[in-house]
């Protein structure tokens, strides 16, 4: 741990209950045993907060999470996880060994750059596009390239046996593609391993059912 840059105060997370990037965070300060504060953007009400100028002020590419560390505020869901992963102590969110980081990396990629993007309310919105066709094939193709890959590299998880950043963006993917009614028994690693990840403690405080903004209908 780097204590020279660690802060005291307590991290503050800019987010929204459904979105899954912010979810995505959210394990990982679980994973870690990080005590944080939540500060909702709600991605729907009033056109959406995230396109306020005081908003614009902490993410100007109008997104969340965004989230104030250390005297710093870093948008990006995998720069959160990895500076997280740098500076505190606890389980390790990319493994030591450089080809399971790498895969790590790989997976994580696909989903946050090939997969999450094209469902965003601003692509949807932009393109007038059907939300669930549109969402489905992205989902479906993503998924598809996903599979084989998953096959080869999980064990108990995504990359081998140890809990890793690629397990935190897969999670929130999944319940995107079940949002999207995506037939998941096409995925039966992509499934089963969703499936073992949602049993672990830090997967469900920070599922989207049970978030301070979580409205009372979809509450767990
Ligand atoms: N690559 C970014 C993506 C962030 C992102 O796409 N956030 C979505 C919610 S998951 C968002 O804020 N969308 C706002 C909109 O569509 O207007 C990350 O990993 O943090």
């Amino acid at each position: 741990m780097h204590l020279s840059l660690v802060s005291l105060a307590k991290p503050v997370l800019h987010g929204y209950f459904r979105s899954s990037c912010s979810w995505r965070v959210r394990i990982a300060f679980a994973l870690k045993g990080i005590e944080y504060d939540q500060v909702t953007v709600n991605l729907i009400k009033d056109g959406g907060q995230q396109r306020t100028q005081e908003f614009q002020s902490v993410n100007p590419m109008q997104q969340v999470p965004a989230v104030e560390i250390d005297g710093i505020t870093l948008c990006q869901s995998l720069a959160v996880i990895q500076y997280v992963d740098e500076t505190r102590p606890g389980a390790k969110l990319l493994p030591a060994d450089p080809k399971k980081r790498a895969q790590v990396r790989m997976i994580s990629d696909l989903i946050a750059s090939g997969i999450q993007p094209l469902q965003n309310l601003y692509v949807i919105q932009k393109i007038g596009a059907d939300k669930v066709q549109w969402s489905q094939h992205f989902i479906d193709r993503g998924f598809k390239a996903l599979e084989p890959i998953l096959k080869q590299t999980a064990g108990k998880y995504c990359v081998g046996d140890e809990i890793s950043m690629a397990d935190i963006c897969l999670v929130p993917q999944v319940y995107n593609a079940e949002r999207f009614k995506v037939n998941m028994d096409q995925y039966p690693t992509i499934k089963r391993l969703n499936q073992t990840l949602l049993e672990i403690e830090a997967f469900k405080v920070s599922h989207p059912s049970n978030q301070p903004d979580t409205p009372a209908d979809m509450s767990a």
